[in-house]
């Protein structure tokens, strides 16, 4: 694969995954990104030749067909990503998870083209505290939030291009991911960045959720792996066996910057909040031979604290504008 499209690659995960192909591999990176507000120009700065940004919507066919009739294949992370914002307004979630994905279906299709698709374990619902069984690649979808229907409705789409048009499609389904360049807000950032600006962690409700955290790095190298190797029409879930509940999240951080574990307040709940993700990836990590190589929760969590007091100057700008809306909310 000497060119690879890669939507939404100048967002957290997405630009991860083009600085990991440009570690890894020998390809051409073109991203296409709309540059929304979660979208950062500087995450794919530096890289050479070897990458190419297009500003632009995936929901535009016009922009769309020409790069994927050059691609040798397309990795699509774009969507609209933010929960609290779907419960806002879920229009552009309509329009750039579902549309955007058929737009770009419909172009693999027409060039022939092989595409992997992005998504996440929030198709699957969520899972009681004490459930014995994790997600599997044969749980029933049963998608919450305006959000992750959206992205049920993009997984779906893909299927049923793989089965009726015989596109060359894998799908992934990831849990939820930390790092740098994460957008402050996201659940860990925006407590982290609150307290290096001296505001107590805000928890939703009692803060007894459950979140499957992997490093956004162990993300990439998973989805090189399926690309690579992983077979036509399969779906693949990529865990690793990250889950921690919210509260002791927020105590862990509080811990490594300096502060009382318990010095955090509860604000107003997400509506219809999901209670519990996890997801068993034995069948990428037993048929695909991948495994996770960022196992230390504590020692990530560290690192990513730090790149955040690094890289003040990226956030900064951000910061006044999420807390105003939080704040509106309640929360
Ligand atoms: P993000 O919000 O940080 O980045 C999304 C990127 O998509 C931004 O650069 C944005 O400008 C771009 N974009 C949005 N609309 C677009 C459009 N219409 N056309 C072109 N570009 C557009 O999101 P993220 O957290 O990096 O998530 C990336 C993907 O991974 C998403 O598909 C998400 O559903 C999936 N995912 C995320 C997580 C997580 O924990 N964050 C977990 C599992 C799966
Ligand atoms: O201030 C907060 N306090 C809080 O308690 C925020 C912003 C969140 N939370 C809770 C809500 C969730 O239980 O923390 C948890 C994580 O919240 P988010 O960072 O908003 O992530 P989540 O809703 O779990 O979704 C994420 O993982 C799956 C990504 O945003 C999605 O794109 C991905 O699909």
């Amino acid at each position: 694969m000497k060119n690879i499209l890669v939507t939404g690659g100048a967002g957290f995960i997405g630009s991860n995954f083009v600085h990991y192909l440009v570690e890894n591999t020998d390809a051409q990176v073109t991203v296409l990104d709309k540059m929304t507000y979660a979208a950062s120009k500087e995450s794919v700065d530096g890289l050479g030749d070897r990458v190419k940004l297009i500003v632009g919507d995936i929901a535009d066919a016009a922009v769309v067909d020409p790069l994927v009739a050059e691609a040798d294949a397309v990795v699509h992370y774009a969507a609209e990503s933010h929960n609290d914002n779907s419960l806002n307004d879920p229009s552009p979630f309509v329009t750039t998870n579902i549309i955007g994905t058929f737009t770009l279906l419909e172009a693999v299709r027409k060039y022939g083209v092989r595409y992997h698709h992005i998504s996440t374990d929030e198709v699957y619902g969520d899972l009681e505290l004490d459930d014995p069984e994790r997600f599997t690649e044969s749980t029933p979808y049963n998608p919450s939030s305006p959000y992750s229907s959206t992205k049920a409705g993009s997984d779906l789409l893909v299927r049923a291009w793989v089965r009726s048009f015989g596109v060359e499609a894998t799908i992934s389904n990831c849990s939820n991911n930390y790092g740098p360049w994460q957008h402050i807000e996201k659940f860990i950032p925006r407590q982290i960045t609150n307290l290096i600006d001296g505001v107590k962690p805000k928890l939703y409700g009692a803060g007894l959720n459950v979140r499957d955290w992997i490093h956004a790095n162990d993300h990439s190298s998973a989805v090189l792996t399926i690309l690579e190797k992983g077979a036509i029409g399969e779906t693949y879930l990529i865990g690793a066996d990250g889950e921690k509940n919210n509260l002791d999240t927020v105590k862990l951080i509080l811990r490594l910057m300096g502060h009382d574990e318990n010095d955090f307040e509860h604000v107003n709940d997400r509506a219809g909040h999901d209670l519990r993700y996890a997801i068993d990836s034995t069948k990428l990590r037993t048929e695909l031979g991948w495994t996770p190589k960022f196992q230390n929760f504590e020692s990530g969590m560290a690192d990513t604290i730090q790149w955040y007091r690094d890289n003040e100057t990226w956030w900064r700008a951000k910061k006044a504008e999420v807390e105003a809306k939080y704040a509106s909310q309640g929360q």
